[in-house]
């Protein structure tokens, strides 16, 4: 990847200007004037973040500036695989821990980035191939995002595999040669470790429609008409001196699959364009319903990966440029269609990793019928639920599992499975792939809830 090189194919600005700006504030449905990035974007059901280097928490001005303007963060590079898998199967969260206790003691959520990825992979992985290199690749997207269950927004679970170029296929790396289905076995795989956060696919040089972002459209689209669990597509929008006109058009066309977008990686090469262009994307993702937040990648220039061009909102004393004005006057000024239906949490999940269950002790099966075990995975005010289904001596042709919450629970979100109720005695049905099992086989479904799943009881019954 030249990331350089693919700021270079750039097309012209579509800056929509005074004309656009004056409809948005004809639309707008309130008027405001958030003084901040972060407070601005959530009137609009929206966050605004940065990605953050650990090592400059100390740095006075760095913070100030993150803890004032931003209400969403990203590991620049702690939650990648070589940081947190150095060995294999030994695994260290130190700094994504940090970022996330960051985050949450100053109400900022969090996107996870990234479970997968060709480039920053540890040194054992990049010597795996096969079969063995795939099964580390999914034991490190369930080891990881199961670490952070509950405290991550929304995980980039793959980033950057689809090729430059005219192809619109996929880029050659050692998971590709894998397998073509390695994207959703790892999107499989998250979905399963953290049910409740948004599963990403991102990449760059997508900021239009154009053979790459077609590819990844067909793919999104190949996923969402099988089942794949993807929730949302982020545009890292790494740009250069000009802005393809239909930017926003390419962020809606994926947004009509049913999906959300994000911008994830937003930085602007410096000159006189740098401020329209910053405004622009900002008016983007405002004029898209599922546009869901706006991350730059970084704070002041020079935190900034490409150096010399200047390419943020902040200078290296930490002032405000033109361009920080321009998006906080897009944000004030923007939001002519509804904000996305289900916002961000601005209310971050605890630090504390959830506590973890010892696997449960499945019931022996008895004869005919089925048994049930649940185990939980808790933090203050809220709970993941896995049971495990096994069924007796004669098989099921279908199984209905009953549990009894506890005062205050309640279901919020079931699969594998189809609830009735969502507090008190809730009890859940096998869906259409899950209800015959063999003489002793199991099956898994899960369900999350509100409050606390303590001392759950589940009682199963087999037709
Ligand atoms: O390349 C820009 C971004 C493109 N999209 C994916 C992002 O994850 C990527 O971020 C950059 C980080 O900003 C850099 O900080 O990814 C680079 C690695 O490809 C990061 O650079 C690495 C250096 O290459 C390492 O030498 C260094 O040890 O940062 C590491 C930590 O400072």
């Amino acid at each position: 990847m030249n990331h350089r090189r693919a700021l270079r194919a750039a097309v012209t600005v579509a800056v929509t200007g005074a004309l656009a700006a004056g409809m948005a504030m004809m639309l707008s449905t309130s008027a405001s004037a958030g003084t901040t990035l972060g407070a601005s974007a959530a009137e609009k059901g929206r966050y605004f973040g940065a990605a953050v280097a650990t090592g400059k928490l100390s740095d006075g001005t760095y913070v100030g500036i993150l803890n004032r303007e931003f209400n969403s963060v990203v590991a620049e590079n702690e939650m990648k695989w070589d940081a947190t898998e150095p060995q294999q199967g030994r695994f260290s969260y130190t700094g994504g821990d940090r970022l996330v206790s960051h985050a949450r003691a100053n109400g900022m959520s969090v996107r996870g980035h990234a479970l997968l990825w060709h480039q920053q992979q540890p040194g054992w992985a990049q010597s795996l191939s096969g079969t063995a290199l795939r099964s580390a690749a999914i034991n490190h997207v369930t080891q990881v995002a199961t670490h952070f269950r509950g405290q991550v927004y929304a995980w980039d679970v793959v980033n950057e595999a689809f090729a430059d170029g005219g192809s619109g296929g996929r880029r050659d790396s050692n998971l590709q040669r894998t397998g073509n289905d390695w994207i959703e076995a790892a999107f499989r795989a998250a979905r399963a470790a953290d049910p409740g956060a948004k599963l990403c696919y991102n990449d760059y040089n997508t900021d239009g429609i154009n053979a790459k972002s077609t590819g990844i459209y067909n793919m999104v689209r190949d996923f969402k008409s099988r089942g794949v669990p993807i929730d949302c597509v982020g545009f890292q929008s790494h740009l250069g001196t000009t802005l393809a006109g239909d930017y926003q058009a390419n962020l809606q066309r994926f947004a009509d699959l049913g999906v959300d977008v994000q911008i994830t990686e937003l930085d602007v090469m410096t000159g006189s364009n740098q401020a329209n262009i910053f405004a622009s994307v900002t008016r983007a993702c405002l004029a898209v319903a599922r546009c869901t937040g706006i991350t730059v990648w970084g704070v002041r220039d020079c935190d900034s990966w490409r150096g010399s061009d200047n390419a943020l909102l902040f200078d290296c004393a930490g002032n405000k440029k033109a361009a920080y004005t321009s998006v906080l006057n897009a944000l004030n000024a923007g939001g002519t269609t509804p904000p996305p239906t289900t916002p961000p949490p601005t209310t971050p999940p605890p630090t504390t990793p959830p506590p973890t269950t010892p696997p449960p002790t499945t019931p022996p099966p008895g004869p005919g019928g089925c048994s049930a075990s649940v185990s939980l995975n808790s933090w203050t005010g809220g709970f993941v639920a896995t049971v495990r289904v096994t069924a007796g001596s004669s098989g099921t042709n279908g199984w209905t599992v009953s549990l009894t919450l506890p005062g205050g629970a309640s279901v919020t979100n079931t699969w594998s499975a189809s609830a009735s109720g969502s507090t008190g005695t809730v009890r859940f049905t096998n869906v259409d792939y899950n209800g015959r099992l063999g003489a002793g086989q199991g099956t898994e479904f899960g369900f999350q809830g509100n409050g606390s799943g303590a001392g759950m009881t589940p009682t199963c019954t087999a037709s």
